[in-house]
C-alpha cells in the first residue's frame, strides 16, 4: 500500500470491562457488526479475553471483550477476573460498560477508582437504554460525570444499536494514528476450535439452570476438514459432578441433542460450511484446577 494512503490509518485496542452481565459482549458484537463473543442472560458468561476487530473507514478498532469483574473466590474465578484486568492493561482506551438499570454500586466504584489511580484513558458506556427510564439514566450520567474519570459518557442500547454511532465516531477521532495490526477483513483472532467450543458453551448456558452451567466447560478435541468442504468437530463437555451429567444429557438424551443442534446450526452459519458436531459428556470434578485447560483458554493458572 502506498505510504500516502497509510498516512490516515489509525489503530488501537479498546478494553471493554465492567460488572458481570453489563452487556459487554453484546456491545462488542454490535460494534464489530458480527458475533465474536458469546452472550447469555447469565452472569459470568465470558470466561476469557475475546478480541473483536473492525474497520471504521481507515480506523481499525480492536475491542477486547473481558470477563466481568467481581469478587473471585476460587482459582478459576480469580483467573477470569485477572484476565479482565490484563485485557485492560494492554489497551489504549478502557471502556467501562455499566448496566444503566442498576445503580453504581461499590464494585463499580472500585473499578472507577482503579481507572483513576492508574490514570487510564477511559470512557463510560451506559448500556441497556432501551429498558431504563430517562430520569434514572440522566441521574446515572450525572453521577459518573462527577467522578471525573471519563473523557466521554455514552448512552447506548447494545441490543438495538442505538447510540453506537457516537462511539464509532469517537474512536475514529481519537485512536492512535498508525498501521493496522490485523488484515482489514478479520473480525476475530480466535482459533476455530476455541470459537466452536464457545458456541457450544453458549447453548449449554442457555439450556441449563442454577449452578449446572457454571460447572461446565467445553473443549474441541478434534477438527477435521473433509473433502466435501464440511467440517467434523468432536467436543467434550466437562461437567463438575456426576449428577450434572444426567442433567446435561436430559431425558433420553433430549437436552444434549438440542444443545448440539443449536450449536451446529450457529457454527454452520459462522463458518459458512456444513458442520458435523459430535458432543461427548465427561465427568471431571477437577477441570477448574487443570493447568492445561487454563492455558488453552489463555488464563493464568497462578492469578
Ligand atoms: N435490554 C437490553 N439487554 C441487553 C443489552 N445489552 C445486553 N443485554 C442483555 O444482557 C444480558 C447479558 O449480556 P452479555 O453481553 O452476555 O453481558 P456481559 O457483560 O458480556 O456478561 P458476562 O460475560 O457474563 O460478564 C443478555 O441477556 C443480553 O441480551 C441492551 O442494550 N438492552
Ligand atoms: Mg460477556
Amino acid at each position: 500500500m502506498p505510504a500516502d494512503q497509510e498516512q490516515n490509518h489509525r489503530c488501537g485496542f479498546v478494553a471493554v470491562i465492567g460488572a458481570p452481565n453489563a452487556g459487554k459482549s453484546t456491545l462488542v458484537n454490535a460494534l464489530v457488526g458480527t458475533k465474536v463473543s458469546i452472550v447469555t442472560p447469565k452472569e459470568q458468561t465470558t470466561r476469557t479475553i475475546v478480541r473483536g476487530i473492525v474497520m471504521y473507514g481507515d480506523t481499525q478498532a480492536i475491542f477486547v471483550d473481558t470477563p466481568g469483574i467481581f469478587h473471585p473466590k476460587q482459582r478459576f474465578e480469580r483467573a477470569m477476573v485477572a484476565a479482565a484486568w490484563a485485557g485492560a492493561a494492554d489497551a489504549e482506551l478502557v471502556m467501562l460498560v455499566i448496566d444503566s438499570t442498576k445503580a453504581v454500586d461499590s464494585e463499580i466504584e472500585k473499578i472507577i477508582g482503579q481507572i483513576k489511580s492508574a490514570k487510564r484513558a477511559a470512557v463510560a458506556v451506559l448500556n441497556k437504554t432501551d429498558i431504563v427510564n430517562k430520569p434514572k439514566l440522566l441521574d446515572l450520567a450525572a453521577k459518573l460525570h462527577s467522578r471525573a474519570a471519563f473523557a466521554e459518557i455514552f448512552m447506548v442500547s447494545a441490543k438495538s444499536g442505538d447510540g453506537l454511532d457516537a462511539i464509532k465516531s469517537y474512536l475514529i477521532r481519537t485512536l492512535t494514528p498508525g498501521p493496522w495490526m490485523f488484515p482489514p477483513d478479520d473480525v476475530s483472532d480466535m482459533p476455530g476450535r476455541l470459537l466452536a467450543a464457545e458456541v457450544t458453551r453458549e447453548k449449554l448456558f442457555l439450556n441449563l439452570h442454577q449452578e449446572v452451567p457454571y460447572g461446565c466447560a467445553v473443549v474441541s478435541e478434534n477438527w477435521e476438514e473433509r473433502k466435501d468442504g464440511s467440517i467434523k468437530i468432536d467436543q467434550t463437555i466437562l461437567v463438575a459432578r456426576d449428577g450434572h451429567k444426567a442433567i446435561v444429557l436430559g431425558e433420553k438424551g433430549k437436552r444434549i441433542k438440542a444443545v448440539g443442534e443449536q450449536a451446529r446450526r450457529e457454527l454452520k452459519s459462522l463458518l459458512e460450511r456444513d458442520v458435523h458436531l459430535f458432543l461427548h459428556v465427561k465427568v471431571d470434578e477437577n477441570w477448574r484446577n487443570d493447568r492445561g485447560l487454563f492455558s488453552t483458554w489463555g488464563l493464568d493458572f497462578n492469578a
